[in-house]
């Protein structure tokens, strides 16, 4: 079975302006939008929409939730999140412009999670996966929690002997990197943070990415926005590049790579056919107006078009 955990759930409103974002203008919107937030939530988007099973865990705040499960039982996944009374699932605002250069998204801190809840949702992991399950980790937890506590979750899904999947930042990305994960991916501000200095070419983030060279990582992903992405897998290291497409919303379009990465496992694709299907996929989400969405015959096309060259 795949689980795929979102600690920090969000709501995400869409907010489409005419012409582009400016100071002191008033943006009359054209269009206001909702979908799932969060990151792991977009990753059973993915596996939902291609029919793989999955179930979607974390927490959610009592208040909305019935607004966050609409969104999710819409798009087809299956849930079974913990409930976290007085809470109120959290908003990320993401306003889309005409200029076609990217979103701007503004992010609600999230709920606090009591250390009652959280021994509740470890206990809840702990019988519930089995070994070989994959684990999707993807998204920060809401601030207060301890990256300590963040760490025993993964350090307990990894010693049941699951392929453990991270997308995570800041502190949090620290600590995973620790447990060494199946498989991680940083994105390029991500992986500058976690290399603590300047990087400013894609070679600079080639030579820094051979420091990150071991193979208690089975793939370690480095996402470079337009640059595509760069894969150390087996003492190997490649350089996805994606196709180019009109971008209308580029939120949510990290998220859907992991679900492609996922869905790749799941599916036992070769590296290659792996590298070309989540960079297609994410491709196809940045033509789409919502977060998590695609369209699967685009993606067919996109694949070929994906260059994977091994440096
Ligand atoms: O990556 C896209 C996204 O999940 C949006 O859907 C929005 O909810 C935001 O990121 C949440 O980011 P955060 O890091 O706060 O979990």
């Amino acid at each position: 079975m795949i689980y795929t955990v979102t600690l920090n759930p969000a709501i995400d409103r869409i907010v489409h302006i005419p012409g582009e974002l400016t100071r002191g203008q008033n943006h009359r919107s054209t269009a206001t939008s909702f979908d799932i937030g969060g990151k792991a939530t977009h990753v059973s988007v993915v596996l939902s929409s291609l029919n793989i099973a999955n179930i979607a865990t974390g927490f959610m705040g009592e208040g909305r939730k019935d607004v966050l499960i609409d969104l999710l039982e819409k798009k087809g996944v299956c849930h079974d999140f913990l409930t976290l009374p007085n809470e109120e699932v959290r908003e990320s605002i993401v306003i889309v412009d005409e200029t076609n250069k990217g979103s701007y998204m503004i992010t609600e801190k999230g709920p606090n999670v009591s250390p009652n809840m959280l021994q509740q949702f470890k206990e809840k992991l702990q019988t519930t996966i089995q070994k070989n399950d994959i684990v999707v980790f993807a998204g920060n937890p809401s601030t207060q929690m301890d990256p300590k506590d963040y760490r025993e979750l993964l350090e307990m899904i990894k010693s049941k002997h699951c392929r453990l999947v991270v997308d995570a930042s800041d502190r949090y990305l620290q600590e995973a990197l620790a447990v060494k994960p199946y498989l991680l991916k940083p994105n390029q501000y991500e992986f500058k943070e976690l290399i603590g200095k300047p990087l400013n070419t894609l070679e600079d983030y080639i030579h820094a990415a051979f420091h990150f060279m071991c193979d208690d990582i089975e793939y370690f992903f480095i996402s470079l926005g337009k640059e595509g992405s760069l894969l150390l897998h087996h003492q190997e290291i490649y350089h996805i590049i994606p196709p180019t497409v009109k971008q209308v919303n580029d939120t949510g379009c990290g998220d859907v790579f992991i679900g492609g990465l996922v869905y790749s496992i799941a599916q036992k694709f070769s590296v290659e056919k792996m590298c070309r299907f989540a960079t297609a996929i994410s491709a196809s989400k940045a033509t789409q107006h919502s977060s998590s969405d695609f369209e699967l015959e685009q993606v067919q096309a996109l694949m070929e078009k994906v260059k994977v060259n091994q440096l």
